[in-house]
């Protein structure tokens, strides 16, 4: 058995989250979330950046049902590297209510792409965050998507917004559906109209095949949760932006929890709150239930519905 030590600071997953006021439609997906080992089963790799308190799928499934999901979407998290143990054996315990997104190496084999498409994974994850991963050689991603195209997989795509410029017209070769992960972290200080959230508009107008998670508010955020006295609700600042792009691509939006939440710092969101900000960023039940429940079932349950 191995022992890991949280990396210091780290700030553990709510374990009481409030029940949401907001009450998501039937069958809706979390579409955004990770497991983390335990590490004594699922050893965090080698390589990894942070060390994280364990998460694990037995938690992720009771917090979906407390929240009023039916579904998730597990995204390999970093601190497992290339080994998807972890996020397999969730997929595989979900009895079809988990499809996952996988972290793969180049050189992986035909055989182990089936295998990862027979346990439910429906793309690979490119993470261009500095912070999180070193940087990988393009050609090794070419390689990955060479070997998934034949799945009709999706490239879940992580980086900032001072990236998207030098990484557009290399995301934009992929022949593949491209999925942004937390609306290309915006800066939120910055004007919603202003150059940087244009280009990241611009990227979205681009391709028809390019879906936004409209996710992380809490990292997005300056102005935070609620003082424990406030009228606001959480995360304000980010809701201009989550609504334009919802807005403007109503077809073509996910969300997530991100649970549980790796690397925050200052606060740890409850995740009913998180829920609750839902219909500041999709105000009406027709855009709701395409966020939530129309578009994450069309990406990775096509079949089921
Ligand atoms: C997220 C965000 C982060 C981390 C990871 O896989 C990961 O380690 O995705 C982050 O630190 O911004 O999507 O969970």
């Amino acid at each position: 058995m191995t022992d890991f030590e949280k990396t210091p600071g780290w700030l553990d997953w709510y374990a009481d989250p409030s029940r949401p006021r907001f009450q998501v439609p039937e069958g809706a997906v979390d579409a955004h979330c990770h497991v983390f080992g335990p590490g004594a089963e699922f050893p965090y790799a080698p390589e990894r950046k942070y060390t994280p308190c364990d998460a694990s799928r037995e938690q992720l499934f009771a917090l979906r049902d407390h929240l009023g999901f039916a579904r998730n979407v597990v995204v390999q998290a970093t601190c497992h590297g290339a080994d998807n143990s972890a996020m397999l054996d969730a997929l595989r315990a979900s009895g079809g209510l988990a499809r996952g997104v996988a972290t793969v190496r180049p050189g992986i084999s035909d055989t182990q792409v089936k295998e990862l498409h027979e346990a439910g994974v429906r793309g690979v994850r490119f993470n261009f965050v500095k912070r999180l991963v070193d940087a990988a050689p393009r050609q090794d991603l070419w390689d990955v998507v060479e070997r998934i195209a034949p799945y009709g997989w999706h490239v879940v795509v992580y980086f900032e917004a001072a990236d998207l410029a030098g990484l557009r017209d290399f995301l934009l070769s992929i022949p593949l559906p491209l999925v942004v992960d937390h609306m290309g972290r915006p800066d939120v200080t910055k004007d919603l109209h202003g150059p940087e959230f244009e280009a990241f508009l611009d990227f979205l107008r681009a391709r028809p095949d390019i879906w936004c998670k409209v996710t992380c508010p809490e990292r997005l955020s300056v102005s935070g949760p609620p003082a424990l006295d406030g009228e606001q609700h959480a995360y304000r600042d980010v809701v201009p932006f989550a609504r334009r792009v919802v807005q403007e691509f109503p077809d073509r939006v996910l969300w997530g929890t991100d649970w549980p939440h790796p690397n925050l710092t200052a606060h740890m969101p409850d995740d009913g709150l998180l829920v609750d900000f839902v219909p500041h960023i999709a105000p009406t039940p027709e855009l709701q239930e395409k966020l939530l429940v129309t578009n994450p079932m069309r990406l990775y349950w096509p079949d089921v519905r």
